[in-house]
């Protein structure tokens, strides 16, 4: 029963945990430690983007995280656990423009709200390690990233199409294109001729694939990188121009189909559109043709069920195989970002050839026959995309298509028009951005000597302060005088600095780096550092970076590790997805306004209440509906367990360990089985990050503790000393508070994680008597809290039993809990 006495003392949480959080602070609790003999274990949680106010998506990642590295520090590693702070963006431009304050003071103004709420929490961090990467001693090294990267033909600046966000001003990576849409703002995202620098990811797309062999990853994750990167084998054949003989290079998948070409496909933008159709009557409406279809994005041109549109533009191809002519056509289905620009129309073999081929009265010819079908009455009612025998295709005819493959590009090599080659979905990354709150491109233009890198000694390009925040699509630097204007490091001519800025992944794509030496001024790391640190043991966030930051980051840390600045090729050796947290079944975020912070429940129920609370919402990789009653629970939970200890604390013996073999009585056997129980549940459930269900064997371990008061007080000990150090990965200020009270020495977040004794936590077993009609016919030994359903199932599969049943009928099964069973028959 619970002892609810005129003495008993309130859960004062307010108290308990601003106590503890001087504490921390004062004896800088948890500042890393280098030199200490323990194996190292990198802890890292997705830093936030400083947008006002931390909610309770953030909570939870930063609670799973937290959890994370204070196990691993009772299990005896030597943790890094750094916070910090992804400081540039347009959030921040956006306000400047909106509410007339610096960009730089807003920022400020956020990080130092947030702070408080991640220092409310009781986060172990090490906060001398905070890295903020709107700081000039952090965006120097971004800068000087970008130079490395440069130096090695990494970076280059190319006139393109590039997607462009009306709203947000600025050109996007197409990671930040979803569905036609700009990622941040939902706002169609349309085409725009630009001269932009790019990062050469492309060269790593092999690598990228290949390294996930090396990764302890979600595979949804790696999944979606490999969409993304989209490998694709296949041959370029060159068709030529009737007449002319230019040559028109396609990419194919399906070389087995070439005989089955019946028209060509330019990307409206593919130069040779211009060149074919000069002078020609054509001319006029091709070119209207092109400049409508230039403006709607890659996604919208190429959606399922998108309309198929294109015109001829009066030219014929030849066809290598057969050397016969089809007609040339310009569709909006082509993108001449992908493979040539170029495709070869097979519309008995390809869905959107088909449909496309439908439409415009093309020509469809079988060229692979499905197996068993027969040729003479065979008709097609749609594309036939899988395997076949070849027909129609000359010298091939006969042949399985899965082997023409083979034969048709051999066949095309010798004869040197078709070279095997691999295609990529991925782009490079196009990480110009025309705004202002963001690491300045290092590079300068001179009228003489041309683009110019700045000398790594000149860094950093700071921002100027003497800007103006349009949001009118140049980059505000452009009007800054004091910035654009400076001198060329090369002939100390009149330059102008480039004016845009660095896409902010950028920044986050190197940030883990730093955390091992922040401090350090003359280099961006500490090689020795790296070599402690590095790689992540353990990176926590969310799945959405799933094809930006997660891909952005492992490309340039394989860039250093070429460059030989780095011993290590991949950055983030495990990686957790916590699921996302929604409100009204909308995801919870800043940019949808619908964020809840912590506070308010903070100041209600504690931050040991919402700490436990967000990880017992739900299992945490799953995604979770923000239902906020929920924490009254927890709660519950937490001031139930204070007043055990209280009540109890006069019973605790420092010493149970050697009283505790005289314990016998079967409330000490039930209490200690369930003490170990629950040890083995936690630390399985930690390791594989189910917080939920731990905290939820927490809960009933207090509950058997009310329950067995009446055990000795060895067992009690025992039971209360693993309780609190179990409680404290979740709720850090209650577990160091009963732990001073038990009379303990240091602090229970130092304690060595408890391990269990298998024999003790073994279920405790009764024998079953199993009778037929009334006969013993069986004993059975089963777990003594075996269910009545269960004993049922294991009395009735007893074979025993089954010999007596000989055909005749079961009518009723008796359960006499813990003693017998009686199974009557007839
Ligand atoms: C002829 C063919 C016949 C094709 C057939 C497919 C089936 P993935 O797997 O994505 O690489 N293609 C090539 N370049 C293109 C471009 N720039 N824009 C649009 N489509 C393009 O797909 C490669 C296939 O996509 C290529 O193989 C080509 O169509 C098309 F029965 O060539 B195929
Ligand atoms: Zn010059």
């Amino acid at each position: 029963m619970e002892n609810k006495g005129p003495r008993e003392e309130r859960y004062d949480f307010r108290a308990i945990e601003e106590k503890w959080q001087r504490f921390w602070r004062e004896n800088n609790s948890f500042a890393t430690e280098r030199t200490a003999g323990r194996p190292k274990f990198y802890n890292l949680e997705m830093f936030a983007y400083p947008s006002g106010d931390l909610h309770w998506g953030h909570v939870r990642c930063y609670t799973v995280g937290d959890a994370s590295a204070r196990y691993r520090i009772m299990k005896g590693y030597n943790v890094l656990h750094p916070p910090g702070f992804d400081a540039f963006g347009l959030n921040a431009e956006n306000a400047a423009i909106k509410r007339k304050i610096h960009p730089a003071v807003w920022t400020e103004q956020n990080i130092s709200r947030m702070e408080g709420q991640l220092k409310r929490l009781g986060f172990s961090y090490d906060w001398s390690r905070e890295v903020i990467t709107s700081h000039p001693d952090y965006y120097k090294w971004t800068q000087w990233i970008f130079l490395q990267l440069y130096k090695a033909g990494l970076a280059y600046k190319k006139k393109a199409p590039v997607n462009w966000c009306p709203s947000c001003a600025t050109a996007l990576a197409n990671e930040q294109v979803v569905n036609g849409l700009c990622e941040r703002c939902d706002t169609p995202v349309t085409k725009k001729q630009m001269e932009q620098w790019f990062l050469r990811i492309t060269n790593y797309a092999d690598r990228l694939l290949k390294n996930h062999d090396l990764l302890d990853w979600p595979e949804d994750v790696k999944a979606m990188q490999r969409n993304w990167i989209g490998r694709s084998e296949g041959v370029e054949i060159t068709f030529t121009v009737k007449g002319t003989g230019q040559p028109i290079p396609v990419f194919t998948t399906r070389p087995d189909t070439l005989f089955g070409v019946t028209y060509l496909v330019l990307a409206p933008e593919h130069p040779l559109v211009e060149e074919l159709t000069k002078g020609t009557p054509q001319e006029s409406e091709v070119r209207a043709f092109v400049e409508k279809v230039i403006r709607v994005s890659e996604i919208e041109r190429t959606a399922e069920g998108a309309p198929k549109e294109g015109m001829p533009i009066g030219a014929e191809a030849i066809n290598p195989a057969n050397g016969e002519a089809v007609p040339i056509w310009i569709a909006n289905y082509v993108l001449m970002e992908y493979g040539t620009g170029a495709v070869m129309g097979v519309p008995a073999h390809d869905t959107r050839d088909f449909q496309f081929a439908k439409e415009k009265g093309l020509e469809i010819r079988t060229v692979i026959l499905p197996p068993g079908a027969d040729p003479d009455t065979f008709q097609l009612s749609e594309a036939y995309v899988d395997p076949g025998i070849q027909i129609n295709s000359g010298q091939f005819d006969g042949m399985p298509s899965e082997q023409a493959k083979e034969a048709i590009a051999d066949w095309l090599e010798q004869r040197g028009v078709g070279k095997r080659k691999v295609n990529y979905r991925l782009r490079d990354w196009l990480i110009s951005r025309q705004r202002y709150w963001g690491a300045p491109i290092p590079i300068v233009y001179c009228e003489k000597c041309g683009e110019q890198p700045v000398p790594e000694d000149q860094l950093p390009v700071l921002l100027p302060t003497d800007v103006e925040f349009t949001g009118k699509g140049e980059s505000p630097l452009a009007y800054s005088k004091s910035f654009v204007h400076t001198q060329c490091p090369a002939c100390g001519g009149k330059a102008r600095r480039d004016v845009d800025t660095m896409d902010t992944f950028v920044d986050s794509s190197w940030y883990f780096l730093r955390y091992v030496s922040p401090k350090l001024e003359d280099r961006p790391w500490d090689d020795d550092a790296v070599r402690q640190w590095l790689p992540v043991d353990q990176y926590i966030g969310g799945r959405e970076h799933a094809t930006m930051h997660l891909i952005y980051a492992r490309f340039v840390t394989m860039a250093l590790y070429d460059l030989g600045l780095l011993p290590f090729e991949e950055p983030f050796t495990r990686l957790f997805n916590q699921g996302i947290i929604y409100l009204h079944g909308k995801k919870m975020s800043k940019s949808r306004g619908n964020v809840v912070p912590p506070d308010a429940l903070c100041d209600k129920y504690g931050a040991d209440a919402a700490r436990c609370f967000i990880l017992f919402i739900a299992p945490a990789e799953e995604q979770a509906e923000w239902v906020e009653r929920g924490i009254e629970g927890v709660y519950r939970f937490l001031a139930r367990s204070f007043r055990f200890f209280t009540t109890n604390a006069g019973r605790f013996q420092k010493d149970w360990r050697e009283r505790i073999s005289s314990a016998v009585s079967d409330d000490d056997r039930a209490l200690r089985r369930k003490t170990h129980q629950t040890l083995a549940r936690v630390t399985e459930d930690i390791e594989r990050f189910h917080f939920n269900t731990a905290i939820s064997a927490l809960m009933e371990l207090i509950n058997e503790m009310y329950d067995r008061q009446s055990a000795s007080d060895p067992a009690l000990s025992e039971a209360m000393e693993n309780f609190v150090l179990m409680l404290s990965p979740f709720a850090p200020h209650l577990a160091e508070e009963l732990w001073q009270r038990l009379g303990m020495d240091g602090e229970a977040a130092f304690q060595s994680w408890p391990s269990w004794d298998p024999n003790v936590a073994k279920a405790e077993e009764i024998e079953i008597v199993v009778q037929v009609n009334g006969k013993v016919r069986d004993r059975l030994t089963v777990p003594a809290d075996i269910t009545d359903e269960e004993l049922e199932r294991l009395a009735l599969a007893s074979q025993k039993v089954q010999a007596q049943l000989d055909g005749k009928q079961v009518r009723k099964v008796i359960v006499v809990p813990r003693k017998l069973v009686n199974v009557v028959v007839g």
